[in-house]
């Protein structure tokens, strides 16, 4: 019989830092520690671990640092937290003290999937530490608490006792979030695009609140793609400025507008900007979804701006932002839910969810719940 690992593994981020907090965990966690640490008062650590005691001491040999050692939990699967000082250097240190005796690393992630009793309660730890914004944050709190398992649960019982509508509609409601589950803890994508001078750079800049991209009258300012981060009702965006797209231009100027286009296409939407103040120019057929933004308004019109549909603004005196922030918001997420809303999360949970309410709906109520069972 394989003996049962005890693994290591750092639970705060690396980097500096007063303090980290290390996490030894398995059946010879006291063992590999105990003679490791000596105690602040000099007295010899008790020979068994002695559960939920906390002691302050020193970890290591010669050279050691001082730590908190709390006894989280005792037995067979001991549990064991060291709080160390911070910092990269330490923090390796410690580590390998303890893997030179035998003890295994992992990462936080592998540590919360390997000791958590409930899957996706550990998975939903996991994408709570990347969500990006409070309301991201917020979402994958309420799958924490069980959201997304309580959904599961009953979808499987409807199934279980034949109650295929029942079924149905509750699959097709998580199946409906699961483009929003996708984005809990990765930002939507959205490209600012169009030609020359059109005020993208400005846009952008005005969206971010700071000067992200340099902004200038001669048209061909901007030749590379700069994205930043920002939040939009509390929905994380990584919007991109790019080059202003034209024809018959340098070989640098070139580049720029090949990049141009690829982000704009792979986007989740591309704002394509039009200056109320120029003839329009409009986007080719290979941009994927648009929303027109009429920019410069502050500006006279030489065109009938209120015959496109877009939204008006003027990145100089920031008219219309409020507007585009709100439109862009509905068209990110048109359906925003409530909360405690039941949602997949990760890709595993959003595809297998969509898998499975296309078999359901295909009358393939086995097939739909051994997906759901996978998910489990
Ligand atoms: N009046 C007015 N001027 C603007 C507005 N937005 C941008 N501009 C001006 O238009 C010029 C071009 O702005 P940019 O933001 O650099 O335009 P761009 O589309 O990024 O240009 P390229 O990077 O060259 O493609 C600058 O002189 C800006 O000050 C606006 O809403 N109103
Ligand atoms: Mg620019």
């Amino acid at each position: 019989m394989t003996e049962t690992p005890t693994y290591a593994a750092c639970l705060t981020p690396p980097g500096q830092g007063a303090v980290a907090t290390l996490v030894v965990d398995g059946p010879r966690a006291w063992e590999v520690v105990r003679p490791l640490f000596r105690t602040r008062t000099g007295a010899e650590p008790p020979v068994d671990p002695p559960a939920g005691r906390i002691l302050l001491g020193r970890l290591g040999g010669e050279v050691a640092d001082e730590v908190v050692l709390a006894v989280k939990r005792v037995g067979p699967s001991q549990r064991l937290e060291l709080h160390c000082h911070g910092g990269r250097a330490n923090v390796r240190f410690l580590l390998d003290l303890l893997m030179t005796r035998g003890v295994r690393f992992c990462t936080w992630q592998e540590f919360l999937r390997r000791t958590d009793s409930d899957p996706l309660r550990a998975a939903a730890s996991v994408a709570l530490a990347e969500a990006p914004t409070v309301r991201t944050a917020s979402i994958l709190l309420d799958q924490y608490n069980g959201a997304f398992a309580a959904a599961l649960d009953a979808i499987l019982a409807a199934l279980d006792s034949d109650d295929i509508d029942m079924a149905s509609t509750g699959l097709d409601a998580l199946a409906r979030r699961a483009g929003l589950g996708r984005r809990l803890t990765a930002p939507w994508r959205v490209a600012v695009a169009g030609p020359p001078n059109v005020g993208k750079s400005s846009l952008m800049n005005a969206l971010a609140g700071y000067q992200r991209s340099i902004v200038s009258p001669t048209p061909g300012t901007t030749r590379d793609v700069v994205t930043t981060r920002l939040a939009i009702d509390g929905w994380p965006v990584e919007l991109a400025d790019t080059a202003g797209v034209r024809e018959g231009t340098d070989a640098l100027e070139e580049q720029g507008v090949r990049k141009a286009q690829a982000t704009a296409h792979a986007a989740d939407l591309c704002l394509w900007l039009l200056d109320a103040s120029a003839p329009p120019v409009w986007p080719g057929a290979d941009v994927g979804a648009v929303r027109f933004v009429v920019n410069k308004v502050d500006l006279p019109a030489v065109w009938d701006v209120a015959a496109v549909d877009g939204v008006q603004v003027s990145a100089l005196t920031l008219q219309g932002l409020p507007e585009l922030c709100t439109d862009l918001s509905g068209r990110l997420v048109p359906d925003s839910p409530p909360s405690g809303a039941a949602m997949p999360f990760t890709e595993h949970m959003c595809a297998g969810v969509e898998n499975a309410n296309r078999s359901l709906a295909n009358g393939r109520g086995d097939e739909a719940r051994q997906i759901l069972v996978g998910l489990i």
